[in-house]
């Protein structure tokens, strides 16, 4: 029989215990809307903190009005975005154009502000090819719908950036459920070993369609996944657009100094369902935690503050809501114009030089598709 050791090996409550002290949520903005923490206060000016508003505030009415459009049948594959414009909008708003972008399924307003045209985003969600093809200097990939894949992807995109001596960082964002995969431990620990210039987002809204996070992984936050990895490691309030923001920029300025990756967790929560494509969120949440999450509502404390700064308006909010609805209503105009996409195409974007084999399918479909 082993002899036991006189005292114990490791005091695990201790070390939980310190974990959790260095994982605390970092806030700025109370859900009142007041600054509970000047001392970290970005250095916005009056114009750029509207701007940052007027972001939100678009996107909320372009995920109310997709959804809508969605259920005319006039969208394909949607994932709803309200409740989380602090962690979306917020984080790309720290960015400068040379960064890149890689998103999931759901970010697709970060490519927008990042500079995807919206009817692209429409065509996007209709499985047009053309919603994948990033104008010139839009540095951004097309959402990811494999789950962490582009946690993997960004350790390349950031070590290449980190290669070519650029200025610029490589960010990108899963969710709760996407810090279980594989593919997002290779990525921040790759990236870690590399000092690649990479931001990882991991916006945790609670729920990976129904699993809740408690069921997700022992850890007491996503955050501290960072230690492993020998990356920094920050839990934000992902309800609170300055307090992502500022943490966003910070972790920028350290990846372009040459120090390495961050691993930013945001808090946050989804008010819609998963996707449109059928899950009904009252099956595995209550209302209760609906209210809840609602009450921390990043528009509502954001207004509050611009108002209290005596800078925002009921006058100025509706005015970004008719920009909206007006640019969307062009956009889905402007999709619906747009030529279908043929079988050619598709082989016309696929290979500098099309092999042989191709061409003889590539000219029997184009016989056809000029019938
Ligand atoms: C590798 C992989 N496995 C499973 C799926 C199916 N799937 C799509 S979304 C999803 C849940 C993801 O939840 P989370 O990462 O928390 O992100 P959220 O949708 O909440 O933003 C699953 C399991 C997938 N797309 N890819």
């Amino acid at each position: 029989m082993a002899a036991k050791t006189k005292g114990a090996v490791v005091d695990s409550k201790k070390q939980f215990e310190a974990i959790s002290k260095q994982f605390e949520t970092f806030q700025i903005l109370n859900e009142e809307g007041k600054v509970v923490n000047e001392t970290a206060m970005p250095n916005l000016t009056d114009d750029q903190l509207k701007e940052l508003m007027r972001r939100m505030v678009y996107t909320r009415i372009l995920d109310q009005r997709s959804i809508s459009l969605n259920r005319q049948g006039r969208l394909g594959f949607y994932a709803p975005t309200a409740g989380q414009e602090a962690s979306q909008i917020a984080s790309q708003y720290a960015l400068e154009k040379e960064d890149w972008v890689l998103p999931g399924y759901r970010d697709v307003p970060q490519i927008i502000w990042h500079g995807l045209p919206l009817y692209q985003a429409f065509l996007f969600s209709r499985g047009h090819f053309h919603g994948n093809q990033m104008p010139e200097g839009v540095n951004c990939l097309s959402p990811q719908i494999i789950i962490g894949a582009q946690y993997i992807q960004t350790a390349g995109v950031a070590l290449g950036l980190k290669k070519k001596g650029k200025q610029a960082v490589a960010i990108t964002y899963t969710g709760d459920g996407g810090a279980s995969q594989g593919d997002f431990y290779e990525g921040i620990n790759f990236a870690g070993a590399y000092k690649a210039p990479a931001i990882f987002v991991v916006q945790n809204n609670r729920y990976a369609i129904s699993t809740p996070v408690e069921k997700q992984s022992a850890a007491q936050t996503i955050a501290q996944k960072a230690v492993a990895a020998g990356i920094v490691g920050v839990q934000v309030d992902g309800m609170d657009p300055l307090a992502v923001y500022a943490a966003v920029r910070e972790a920028r300025d350290r990846a372009v100094n040459g120090d390495g990756p961050t691993l930013i967790e945001t808090l946050t929560f989804r008010y819609g369902p998963h996707t449109m494509a059928g899950d009904d969120p009252t099956r595995y949440r209550t209302k209760e935690t609906e209210n809840e999450w609602e009450a921390k509502d990043p528009l509502v404390r954001f207004r509050k503050f611009l108002e209290e700064k005596g800078i925002w308006s009921e006058e100025e909010e509706n005015k970004v809501i008719e920009q909206a609805k007006e640019d969307i209503k062009e956009a889905i105009q402007k999709a619906d114009k747009y030529p279908k996409q043929k079988v050619t195409d598709l082989m016309e974007i696929m290979y500098e030089e099309m092999p042989y084999n191709l061409k003889e399918q590539y000219e029997i479909y184009k016989a056809k598709e000029s019938k």
